[in-house]
């Protein structure tokens, strides 16, 4: 998998490819990344990649011409490199507060393509008319202001890279995840490790108990309680998917009405 970002700031993306899973991933070569900077693709002097924007306003806006040369220089160098099967072509993203939100379901789709070309935008915004020829797909991360995309672009690859066949040590702790099927896009259960007693708390007893069948009806307990507690909008959805079994349901009606955060 390859990603090749448009960034005027490449340098941020070292925290994906030198640290933790992605970085272990990245020097395996499970995947690349290239930037480019739209500020070599400028003609004149200044190398000047924004503007201010027509029709007055605050702010400054990137000009569509360096990103449109940025972005054709990555579609042949992904040529050459074959990056991609010859029919499809990397979608062109650009990260941006107007776009679809990015989540889980979002992640597994990009996981089993084969990369994309991300535009990080700064300043207030890029040229439309630069979006309208070239972008085929905005994302955003969530209702709230970032200073540029280059956090989006790190947290989507993120989410994507670590899906890859190979990525995780244990295979087993991707497939666990908070909203991923297997959990039914419940919250996880609470995690314990040693010592047994810290600071006079003590692990859960079923935890300890050796029990697989009784651990694993607790962790499912433990699961709903805390999803039915802080996102029953997320309980809601496995229902209609019917994803709860009758046993689940059962635990749930023990459980407190949503909003009482408190102990079963
Ligand atoms: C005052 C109008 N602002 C729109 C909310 C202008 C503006 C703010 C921040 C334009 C661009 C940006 C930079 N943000 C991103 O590039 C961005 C982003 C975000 O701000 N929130 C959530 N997801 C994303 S992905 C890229």
């Amino acid at each position: 998998m390859r990603f090749d970002l448009i960034t005027l700031f490449p340098e941020m993306f070292a925290a994906l490819c030198d640290h933790g899973v992605t970085g272990r991933a990245h020097q395996r070569g499970l995947w690349a990344l290239h930037t480019w900077n739209p500020r070599d693709f400028t003609t004149d002097v200044h190398r000047t990649v924004d503007d201010r924007p027509f029709g007055g306003g605050p702010g400054m806006v990137m000009m569509a011409e360096p990103l449109a040369q940025a972005i054709e220089a990555v579609r042949q160098a992904r040529l050459a490199a074959r990056a991609d099967p010859d029919a499809h072509a990397a979608p062109v993203v650009l990260l941006s507060p107007a776009g679809q939100t990015h989540d889980q379901a979002r992640a597994q789709v990009w996981a089993q393509g084969s990369g994309a070309i991300f535009i990080c935008g700064r300043y207030e915004g890029v040229d439309q008319r630069l979006i309208d020829q070239y972008v085929d797909l905005e994302v955003s991360l969530g209702d709230f202001v970032l200073s540029g995309g280059e956090l989006g672009a790190m947290v989507l690859i993120d989410s994507v890279v670590r899906l890859l066949p190979g990525v995780l040590h244990d295979a087993q702790s991707a497939v666990q995840d908070s909203f991923n099927p297997a959990l039914n896009g419940l919250l996880d259960s609470p995690h314990y490790t040693r010592p047994e007693v810290w600071r006079d708390l003590p692990v859960p007893d079923t935890l300890l108990s050796g029990h697989h069948a009784r651990i694993a009806e607790w962790r499912r307990a433990r699961s709903l309680q805390l999803t039915a507690q802080r996102r029953p909008d997320l309980l809601e959805k496995a229902r209609q998917a019917g994803e709860l079994s009758r046993k689940d349901l059962a635990v749930l009606t023990v459980c407190q009405p949503p909003g009482q955060d408190k102990p079963l």
